[in-house]
């Protein structure tokens, strides 16, 4: 026992302290404010090691730390079908949140370790220990686990104990020292120095961590001094008139910092684009590699394509237009001659996820790109730098790829995406679906003609005429933009006089090939949303 009791023995750095048979300690230092004292111990303990891991994987294993690893276990682990779990997940604000909620665990655990240890040698310890071990086995189950990796969180369990220890021993020796003695100030003091001390260094090191992160440990800088070519087909001019020109609506082509992000990396996966290499494999006459210099050679085409997630809600905005820059999947997949039986690319990432897309419109005429230039900048890092999938007509979850180091080719039976055995259809072809944008949500308009402007899409089918109905009246045709291509979204407006009063307004789109827009309201699980966009318009007298 290493709490002293009466008449017990206890450690002090080396020297044996003898506890007398009396209450002076129990006086000294209450149970409370001690249980409080080890409990801050060990959140400190647990701090500082967290920390120092973190900066360690920065030199060791940029891509893969020991919290990432923990977070990115718990993202895939996440059961399928409870559908706020997986919104939340396809979601862009969650990681935060989920970073925090595990501090949060890793705190509470680190403080009851704090307590035990104090309470019985060595119980504090061990609990330091399983942690690393879990630690461990999160890093197996990653896609980017290498032994350098793995040894990560055994380094930062063994340095929690140490810490633990140190700092329980401080404080015990604290505990044991009589009051009113001489020493028992100063062991005091040492203690709460010691505490002080560590939090502080865990502060430093924790901004210091998460700003390295933030720069992604030099694949930024490779960014910068990666100088895309010419395409050799560029992109076809935008046609005058393609933006509709509304105030307040959203722009034609949405700038690379608006552009929503989705995907499941707790951080970006650091591929450094020296090294990158894309491996054709399975069902294939040959397998073909691919550098980053070899795919810069190839003729490549400029594109407008918008994508879109699934886990858009009618009326959404986890979709965006971008001009993007890449080489025809379909001529990297006729060099490697898929093999006749295939008919599914599954396409990995660096760090381990994966989409299943029909092997059929990676090889048709539509460009279905290997993209490397995102409105004539390299791929932002965290939108697959250096190179990413897009592909015209299909969910994200299914075809875009970011961080893309393999494709896969063989057959539904056999393989399926990451999404798919968690609640999300196989087959994520995008759903035909219209916005207004305009007038914003909650603000009121001046009665007479009201503005409206929003965007239509459906990809690699195109638009042919969007309409507005107000308080479920007859459907009216808008202005209706020209496209810049069947696989981007489409602008519209109509002015519409409306007297004072609160009005329902709804849109629907048709589609090049005659298919009108589905009523029916369906949530966004398990392949894409239906139903009209309805606003509230207020309008002032
Ligand atoms: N490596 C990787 N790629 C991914 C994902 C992911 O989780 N990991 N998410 C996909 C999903 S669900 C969507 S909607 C698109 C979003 O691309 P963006 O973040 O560039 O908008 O990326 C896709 N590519
Ligand atoms: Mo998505």
């Amino acid at each position: 026992m290493d709490n002293p009791q009466p008449g017990q023995t206890t450690h002090d750095g080396g020297t044996r302290v003898r506890i007398h048979a009396d209450s002076r300690v129990q006086r000294q230092l209450r149970d409370g404010p001690r249980r409080r004292f080890a409990a801050a111990a060990g959140v400190v303990a647990a701090g500082a090691a967290v920390v120092a891991g973190e900066l360690l994987a920065g030199l060791v294993s940029p891509s893969l730390s020991p919290l990432t690893a923990v977070g990115g276990a718990v993202i895939d682990a996440v059961p399928p079908g409870v559908k706020d779990w997986a919104v939340a997940l396809f979601g862009t604000a969650d990681k935060a949140a989920l970073l925090a909620g595990m501090g949060l665990v890793i705190a509470v655990i680190a403080a009851l370790a704090g307590i035990m240890e104090d309470r019985r040698r060595h119980t504090g310890v061990a609990v330091v220990g399983v942690f690393g071990l879990v630690g461990v086995a999160a890093i197996a189950t990653r896609a980017q686990a290498t032994p350098a990796a793995l040894a990560l969180p055994l380094v930062t369990g063994l340095m929690a104990a140490v810490m633990l220890r140190f700092l329980i021993g401080k404080l015990q020796n604290w505990a044991a020292t009589p009051h009113a003695g001489s020493g028992e100030g100063s062991s005091r003091r040492r203690f709460l120095q010691d505490l002080a001390g560590g939090a502080v260094l865990t502060a430093i090191g924790g901004a210091v961590a998460g700003a390295w992160r933030g720069a992604t440990a030099g694949v930024s800088e490779a960014r910068d001094r990666l100088a895309l070519p010419q395409a050799a087909s560029p992109a076809p001019a935008i046609p005058p008139g393609a933006a509709a020109g509304v105030e307040g609506m959203q722009p034609l082509i949405t700038p690379n910092p608006d552009f929503y992000r989705i995907d499941t990396a707790l951080s970006v996966p650091a591929a450094d684009p020296d090294t990158w290499v894309l491996k054709v494999t399975g069902m294939v006459q040959r397998e073909v590699e691919l550098d980053l210099a070899g795919l810069l050679a190839k003729p490549l085409a400029e594109r407008h394509i918008t994508i879109a997630c699934v886990s858009n809600p009618v009326g959404g905005d986890l979709i965006g237009n971008a001009r993007w820059l890449g080489w025809p999947v379909r001529e990297l997949l006729a060099q490697a001659g898929p093999l006749p039986g295939a008919d599914m690319v599954l396409s990995r990432s660096a760090d381990g996820w994966s989409a299943g897309t029909p092997l059929d419109v990676l090889t048709d005429s539509r460009d279905a790109l290997l993209a490397v230039g995102m409105n004539g900048e390299p791929l932002p890092l965290e939108h697959g730098f250096p190179v990413r999938l897009v592909v015209p007509g299909l969910y994200g979850y299914v075809s875009a790829t970011k961080w893309v180091t393999e494709l896969k080719v063989t057959t539904f039976a056999d393989d399926a995406g990451y999404w798919t055995p968690r609640g999300w259809s196989e087959r994520g072809p995008i759903k035909m679906s219209s916005r207004i944008d305009v007038p914003r949500k909650g603000r009121p308009v001046p009665a007479g003609t009201v503005m409206f402007g929003g965007v239509a899409w459906a990809q690699h089918t195109g638009i042919a005429k969007v309409e507005l109905r107000v308080n479920r009246g007859p459907w009216r045709e808008t202005e209706f933009s020209p496209g810049i291509s069947v696989d981007t979204w489409y602008q519209w407006k109509l002015g519409v006089d409306l007297g004072p009063g609160q009005h329902e307004v709804q849109v629907r789109a048709t589609d090049l090939a005659g298919k009108t827009q589905d009523e029916e309201q369906r949530p966004v699980a398990p392949d894409g949303a239906t139903g009209f966009h309805t606003v509230r318009v207020d309008v002032r007298s």
